[in-house]
């Protein structure tokens, strides 16, 4: 199945923190890693006083289920020092799956589509650059989210940053 992942940081160094997660996304099981986006800059979306975040969205095909695939990115948290303390505070790194083919979850453990996706500009521009044709499994195309979200500040990363 073809699966996107957001990835989010904005302590310890987000750009390496970024590769760090790139990287072992790239060794995870069962799972052919395809393309990442370029890296993106913006404030904080929440409580302010903390620093703006990087975020980066790559796409994967995995033949892990979406559970498992969970697992793994809650592993690759832990490891990169994820300390949960305040909902919507700073992390040294972020890993969501956006979307999994045109599954929809509910569940307690996932939501998917990932429910920020239709409107968080952080999402809509990275996934825009790598899957410009994408559908969501409502219709909603991303590249008519991507139109009509708020930009709120986003900036694409040079590359050589
Ligand atoms: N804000 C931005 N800009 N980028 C994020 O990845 C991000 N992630 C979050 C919250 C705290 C909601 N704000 C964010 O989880």
């Amino acid at each position: 199945m073809l699966a996107f992942i957001g990835m989010g940081s904005n302590l310890e160094n987000p750009l390496q923190q970024i590769r760090m997660a790139t990287t072992r996304l790239t060794q995870l099981p069962h799972t052919t890693f395809c393309q990442a986006s370029s890296c993106y800059q913006s404030p904080p979306l929440g409580p302010s006083h903390q620093p703006d975040y990087i975020n980066c969205v790559v796409a994967v095909e995995t033949q892990l289920s979406p559970v498992q695939l969970l697992d793994c990115l809650q592993a690759i948290e832990l490891e990169q020092g994820r300390v949960r303390l305040e909902r919507w505070g700073p992390r040294t790194i972020d890993l969501d799956i956006l979307l999994y083919g045109d599954q929809v979850i509910a569940t307690t453990r996932l939501t998917v589509p990932h429910a920020g996706l239709p409107n968080r500009a952080f999402f809509l521009y990275p996934l825009m650059e790598i899957a410009p044709e994408l559908i969501l499994p409502n219709g909603e195309s991303v590249a008519e989210l991507k139109i009509n979200c708020v930009p709120n500040g986003i900036r694409r990363c040079s590359q050589d940053e």
